[in-house]
């Protein structure tokens, strides 16, 4: 009985005492594809801020020729259109979420072998110089999002 008491004081103990959760990382990654071969496929992801601010300056995989960070709005006429953002402020302590209608990463000539049910090595790049690697899942267009957790 009190082997076990201690043993959950310690585990507790080793919980609060862990500062990982504030350090900026990335977290629930996942690629939907283009619906036509050749079309760009989109990256989301959601970014935690760590102690301090920070920029968060392109979102890279070697998969894809290019990626450009995007953000998508209601278009004036109806509908939905988007615009390159150069770099995304990741206040500290804050979550950062690039979700399907609003910002994305957007994946230029993706390799055609790329198929939905795997996963892709991703880094993030900030702007102290911090990069941050992440895995994405890849699901197909028509696929609902993933679940995390
Ligand atoms: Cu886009």
């Amino acid at each position: 009985m009190f082997r076990a008491a201690a043993a959950l004081v310690v585990t507790a103990a080793t919980l609060t005492g862990c500062a990982q959760e504030e350090q900026l990382y990335v977290g629930d990654a996942w690629v939907r594809l283009a619906a036509v071969d050749g079309r760009p496929a989109a990256a989301y992801f959601t970014i935690h801020g760590g102690p301090t601010d920070a920029t968060l300056l392109s979102v890279s995989t070697e998969v894809a020729v290019r990626t450009e960070l995007h953000e998508s709005k209601a278009a004036a006429g109806g509908g939905m259109t988007m615009d390159a953002v150069r770099q995304v402020a990741v206040p500290a302590l804050q979550e950062v979420r690039f979700a399907p209608a609003g910002r994305h990463a957007m994946l230029f000539d993706v390799n055609p072998a790329v198929k939905p049910g795997g996963t892709l090595p991703f880094i993030f790049t900030f702007a102290d110089g911090t990069r941050i690697e992440q895995t994405a899942r890849v699901i197909a267009a028509g696929d609902p999002a993933p679940a995390f957790k």
